[in-house]
């Protein structure tokens, strides 16, 4: 019998190959690529036209914050639910994400907290989903739970070296990383000094600096560096695989790429703000330089987004993620104005939660920018977060017979014009978005989640169900683990 759906007419790009094929599905699957129009119309229920627009592997995204408490400074909560963020993702090109289930500090176990963000998750999601555990009490009761929690499917974790909240001391970080290598987990580290950041924060209020642009000034790049080139050194000393997320530094970027060429693995993540945003931005009038406040802050200029690009085309940055972390400018409760007062009339930076939201930019901003080689932008953007978080081959590809029929189909080049990025046509659960005003030429025409279109740009809009999306067990990472050798033995621990 017949297929699902036909898509025609595309210029396929995976992180390996561009041709023109025709994609036909099948139950949920991608059951094969044929040159075009092998496979005539009348074969399937449904045929797409994509016009010679770009047929890719569907966004993963694998740094996102959906629901959790305020554990980034301030008071804000997460402003996306698993639904609203799930929504927004779909709207822009993304169906697989992975979420963090946040561990507090005073909670011993972290099958608890699994089995808490699966019920905030479960009949909710838009796109396919799994969560990365947010390790903030690395006990002897979380430590024991490794194991389990690779037969529930989950392969990663990440911890901080800031934050009150969830700041851990290197002795807890040698321990995370010697339960993880064992269990084939791969760690995520949030490299900045929090002893060092906090100095200075304190240092610039005793002399009433408190404007949002003091957030870029209270952790320059070397409080970045310092913390990145440490965790390198103790994921050597472990042989324990690492990726150091939302990598903002050319200086940090270079001594991963030291790692690298040394043959460690250690991995790379950077975000979009890092490649369109300025230190210049958190000094928008009227407390706006609020809006893109994240960790670490943006940077001084454009020679370092062009170093941060160079990274991302040269393989140092494994994956583009968004680091969605949604918080409401205008809230009196929790959001970033509620910390204007007389007391401090230009806000109080150290007040304002860190995290800008992107689940639904991240693969139009980065495409219109068109400095990237095609299959590299999949690579980065899907194919290696497939890979790192244990989800390839049935996301991240299109592999006849074995990958899940989850396509992002852009618009044939040139058809869009050149528009401007506002937060009316996103989908998030947020008043603002920090790139307003960015100019772009892509946008998803339709996004596909195991053979289902649930974006349909022209026809409808948001056409998929809330509910649709599953959760994805995941197994190891399949890029280089453990080096198994070196200068001392890690197995006489
Ligand atoms: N780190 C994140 O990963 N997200 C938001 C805030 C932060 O510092
Ligand atoms: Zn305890
Ligand atoms: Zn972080
Ligand atoms: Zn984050």
């Amino acid at each position: 019998d017949g297929f699902d759906l036909l898509v025609i007419n595309g210029l396929v790009v995976t992180a390996s190959d561009t041709a023109n094929y025709d994609i036909a599905i099948k139950d949920g699957k991608i059951a094969l690529l044929a040159p075009p129009g092998v496979l005539g119309k009348e074969s399937a229920k449904r045929v797409i036209d994509a016009e010679g627009g770009y047929v890719m592997p569907g966004g993963v995204d694998t740094h996102v914050h959906l629901e959790e408490p305020a554990l980034f400074g301030g008071k804000g909560r997460s402003s996306d639910t698993f639904e609203t963020g799930t929504r927004s993702s779909v709207c822009g090109g993304t169906t697989t994400i992975v979420a963090f289930a946040p561990q507090a500090k005073t909670i011993p176990s972290l099958l608890a907290v699994l089995e808490d963000t699966h019920a905030r998750a479960k009949d909710n999601c838009y796109t396919d989903y799994s969560f990365h555990m947010l390790v903030g009490h690395p006990g002897e009761q979380a430590l024991s739970e490794f194991p389990r929690l690779r037969e529930l499917g989950i392969s990663s974790l990440k911890i901080y070296m800031t934050y009150e909240a969830l700041q851990l001391r290197d002795d807890q970080i040698l321990d995370i990383l010697l339960a993880s290598r064992r269990e084939g987990i791969t760690t995520m580290i949030h490299a900045e000094n929090g002893d060092v950041l906090n100095w200075m924060t304190r240092k610039l209020e005793e002399r009433g600096l408190y404007a949002p642009k003091y957030h870029a000034t209270s952790r320059p790049q070397i409080v970045e560096t310092e913390a990145t080139n440490r965790a390198i050194a103790l994921a050597e000393l472990m042989d324990a695989p690492i990726l150091v997320v939302h990598v903002s530094s050319p200086s940090a970027a270079a001594h991963l790429r030291t790692a690298q060429t040394r043959g460690l693995p250690v991995y790379a993540e950077t975000c979009p703000q890092y490649l369109f945003l300025t230190r210049a931005d958190l000094d928008r009038p009227d407390f706006e330089g609020a809006k893109c406040v994240c960790s670490p802050p943006p940077r001084e200029s454009a020679a370092d987004h062009d170093a941060i690009w160079l990274g991302l085309a040269n393989g140092t940055f494994t994956v583009l993620s968004s680091d969605h972390c949604p918080f409401m400018y205008e809230d009196r409760e929790q959001g970033k104005k509620s910390i204007l007062s007389d007391a401090f009339p230009e806000g109080r930076f150290s007040g304002i939660p860190n995290g800008c939201p992107g689940i639904e930019t991240r693969l139009a901003l980065t495409l219109s920018a068109n400095r990237l080689p095609l299959q590299k932008f999949v690579e980065v953007t899907s194919t290696n977060a497939a890979r790192l978080y244990g989800l390839y081959p049935t996301k991240g590809t299109i592999l006849p017979g074995v990958s899940d029929a989850d396509l992002t189909i852009w618009y044939p080049p040139g058809r869009l014009g050149s528009f401007k990025l506002t937060n009316s046509m996103l989908h998030h659960n947020v008043d603002y978005t920090p790139f307003e005003g960015v100019e772009l030429n892509q946008w998803p025409r339709w996004t596909i989640l195991r053979g289902q279109v649930v974006w349909d740009r022209d026809g409808g809009g948001l056409v998929g169900k809330k509910g649709y999306g599953q959760f994805v067990r995941r197994g190891k990472s399949t890029l280089p683990g453990p080096r198994k050798s070196g200068d001392w033995d890690v197995s006489v621990f």
